[in-house]
């Protein structure tokens, strides 16, 4: 690690008061001697440490940035400036749909950190989802987030010169996108070295990779995405992305972020709920299990209608980029709803492709979800992962198919029924 930045090392929990005490704002928001701040290093992540600082009038987060991916260790470098990143697309999120991520309060490029909002008594959704708690306002919080950030980032609203400013600054995130085309798109369709599946699945997972028209979908899916840079994306929109309460929903994390195309976002959140949906005979009782499997598709299809109501309420009162301009439609008494049916079908169908990916490379690359891995009987563990996995296959090849969210709840509800192991 010789070529790290003059001044950088990464915070402990003994050195961090010291380091970020001389900082005026953050030291007030904290309060009392850095000397007794209370550090907690709490980061249960891939890549990053985080700590929770506490003191006598606050507490704040600080995130930052190793020199590497920490679930796998230094074997693997990762570039620091993935904190800029992570700080320049919380900024942009914060005005494109405000109060859903968290405050900035200071962020320091050589020291790769960002100091922000300690959000409490929130918890991340993936662990909500296994505990089986529900959380008002999960899917119009997070579809209305994607719509937003999806369409206020991209040609449709932003004036040209900044959208494409913008996709210059984030086309720098080189590395975190080589992750996502690596580990999302590839690894799970070939034995690469970093993956691992359950054993029980050997049959399935042979199928899949021997499947070859399934594959070239997969790279057009790959290609979408490597090449369709129309708005910023969140880039890791899964479950483990949101912090919730009962009723309070945030987004974090969006070291990811990238320019890509706007049915990503979508597919990818999508994709987290239906594994989450598809676990739940593992984590909860037979009495409960029909009620909370049912809250999880609901709130997956309320998610799809929130984001096309605001997608809409957007197209109707902020298309002032580029794209669709009103000087060829509405001010020539020429509607532009064909229009918008189509952008809202040609997302959709991206959603559909890059949910089935999702879904199986949570299963079978590097980064598995807690849902399925926490399931210590490998036997139910398998029969479970083997639906997601077919479903995302049918999801890949069939994406056309799948109309509507609608229809993408009664494929899940079907392949719920279902035996593949
Ligand atoms: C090596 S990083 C693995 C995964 O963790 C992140 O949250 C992303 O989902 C990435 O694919
Ligand atoms: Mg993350």
């Amino acid at each position: 690690m010789s070529n790290l930045p003059a001044g950088y090392a990464p915070l402990t929990v003994e050195t961090l008061g010291a380091r970020l005490g001389g900082l005026k704002d953050v030291a007030s928001r904290i309060g009392g001697d850095p000397g007794t701040w209370d550090v907690r290093e709490v980061g249960d992540g891939n890549l990053n440490l985080v700590f929770i600082v506490s003191g006598p009038t606050g507490s704040v987060v600080v995130k930052q940035a190793l020199p590497y991916v920490r679930l796998v260790g230094d074997s693997w470098p990762l570039p620091l400036k993935r904190a800029f990143f992570e700080y320049h697309a919380l900024t942009r999120q914060a005005a494109r749909d405000p109060g859903v991520v968290p405050g900035v309060y200071h962020f320091d490029e050589a020291q790769a950190l960002i100091v922000m909002e300690f959000l409490t008594p929130h918890t991340i959704l993936r662990g909500r989802l296994i505990a089986g708690q529900k959380t008002g306002g999960l899917a119009d919080t997070l579809g209305r987030f994607a719509a937003r950030t999806a369409f206020r980032g991209s040609d449709l609203s932003l004036p040209t010169a900044e959208r494409k400013a913008d996709a210059a600054l984030f086309l720098a995130n080189v590395e975190l996108c080589d992750i996502t085309e690596g580990l999302v798109f590839t690894d799970p369709y070939f034995d690469a070295e970093r993956n691992h599946h359950t054993a029980g699945l050997n049959p399935v997972v042979a199928m899949l990779r021997s499947d070859v028209a399934m594959k070239t979908q997969v790279q057009h899916m790959l290609t979408r995405f490597a090449s369709n840079g129309e708005t910023m994306l969140h880039g890791d929109l899964h479950t483990g992305s949101v912090m919730c309460t009962g009723d309070d929903v945030k987004v974090i994390d969006p070291e990811f972020a990238c320019y890509g195309p706007m049915g990503f976002d979508l597919g990818m959140m999508l994709a987290n709920f239906l594994m989450a949906y598809f676990s739940q005979p593992a984590h909860r009782s037979a009495s409960d299990l029909k009620d909370f499997q049912d809250w999880i598709l609901l709130v997956t299809q309320d998610i799809c209608a929130a984001y096309t109501d605001e997608f809409t309420r957007l197209w109707h009162d902020e298309r002032t980029g580029i794209l669709y301009p009103r000087s060829l439609f509405e001010d020539q008494g020429h509607s532009s709803e064909a229009a918008l049916t189509q952008k809202l079908a040609a997302i959709w169908q991206d959603a559909m492709g890059f949910c089935g990916i999702e879904m199986h490379r949570r299963v079978l690359s590097l980064a598995h979800n807690a849902e399925f891995e926490t399931i210590e009987d490998e036997t139910l563990r398998a029969g479970l992962e083997a639906r997601n996995l077919m479903m995302g296959r049918d999801l890949i090849l069939n994406r056309a198919d799948t109309a509507d969210a609608g229809a993408l709840i009664a494929l899940a509800q079907s392949y719920n029924e279902r035996d593949f192991t």
